[in-house]
């Protein structure tokens, strides 16, 4: 039977936590939480704790000290598939990833055995898609409450990352995704070593290594209601510089070549 874990890195998100998971357990009834806390200061790690204790769906991965999205998250796939986890959805504890939208990456993914017999016909795609996107640069997709300048730095370095790597995905940087176990598996994931959010686009940039079949579903983006932003200009530094670090070596290696999008205006597809 598949079991979908969606896993909830946690860094000073004592507002946040308890109020995403209870909604991630109504969207998805059926779905595991794992919080993945970075011993934050704040208490969250206690928080997270209290809600394992209530529900035996949800459990927490206690880590030394912060170090990172990205080191988070890989810490998180590597206890997912040795759990046998399937598939395994990535999402922030802000509130900015709508976890009412997570049946429709689901649908995306093709996981009927996660949301019933009742997954449309169309979510059943041939080849089996590997990888949903949880997309604000697609028709349908949306952001509310960013300010501006936070909507051109996203928008420019996406566009900067596909341009330098190729990459037929529209939006690089969205942390909204779900993954099967497999496409998991065969990414190279020891190879991956961005720490701050430039993680996102290693991610791509691996799937794409490893010929993954990638579609982005359009969706709503929510600025964060409670709590700070860990962004920061360092996180940004590291991921330009590993973006065009990357974009070098591409040059001098042979990729096959991305396959234009198809769908429609609410899902684009493409092998990463
Ligand atoms: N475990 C862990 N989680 C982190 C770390 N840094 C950020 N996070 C979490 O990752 C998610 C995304 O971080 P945010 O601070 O919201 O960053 P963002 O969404 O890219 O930026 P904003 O739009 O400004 O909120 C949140 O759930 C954070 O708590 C970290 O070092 N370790
Ligand atoms: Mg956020």
């Amino acid at each position: 039977m598949t079991r979908a874990l969606v896993v909830i890195p946690t860094y000073n998100e004592r507002e946040n936590i308890a109020m995403i998971v209870e909604r991630v357990r109504v969207a998805v009834p059926e779905a595991s939480v794992l919080i993945v806390d970075d011993s934050s200061p704040d208490g969250t790690g206690r928080i997270a704790d209290e809600l394992a204790a209530t529900d035996a769906s949800v459990q927490v991965l206690h880590r030394t000290e912060k170090n990172g999205l990205g080191a988070a998250y890989l810490d998180a796939f590597g206890w997912a598939l040795a759990e046998g986890f399937d598939p395994i959805v990535q999402m922030d504890a802000d509130g900015s990833h709508l976890p009412e939208q997570l049946p429709t990456l689901l649908d995306a993914l093709g996981a009927p055995g996660v949301l019933g017999v009742d997954a449309p016909e169309t979510a059943r795609a041939t080849p089996p898609v590997d990888l949903v996107i949880g997309s604000r640069w697609i028709d349908g997709g949306s952001i509310e409450n960013w300010p501006r300048h936070r909507q051109w730095l996203s928008r420019g370095g996406s566009a900067y990352a596909r341009w330098v790597l190729r990459l037929p995905t529209r939006d690089v940087t969205a942390g909204y995704r779900a993954f099967r176990a497999d496409a998991l598996r065969r990414i190279r994931l020891d190879d991956v070593h961005t720490r701050g959010y430039g993680f996102q686009v290693d991610m791509l940039w691996h799937a794409r290594e490893a010929g993954l079949v990638v579609v982005e579903v359009p969706v709503t983006f929510v600025e964060r209601v409670k709590g700070r932003s860990k962004m920061s200009p360092a996180i940004v530094i590291e991921a330009m510089l590993r973006v065009t670090g990357w974009g070098i070596r591409s040059r001098f290696r042979r990729h096959p070549a991305p396959q234009p999008a198809r769908g429609g205006s609410t899902a684009r597809r493409s092998r990463a």
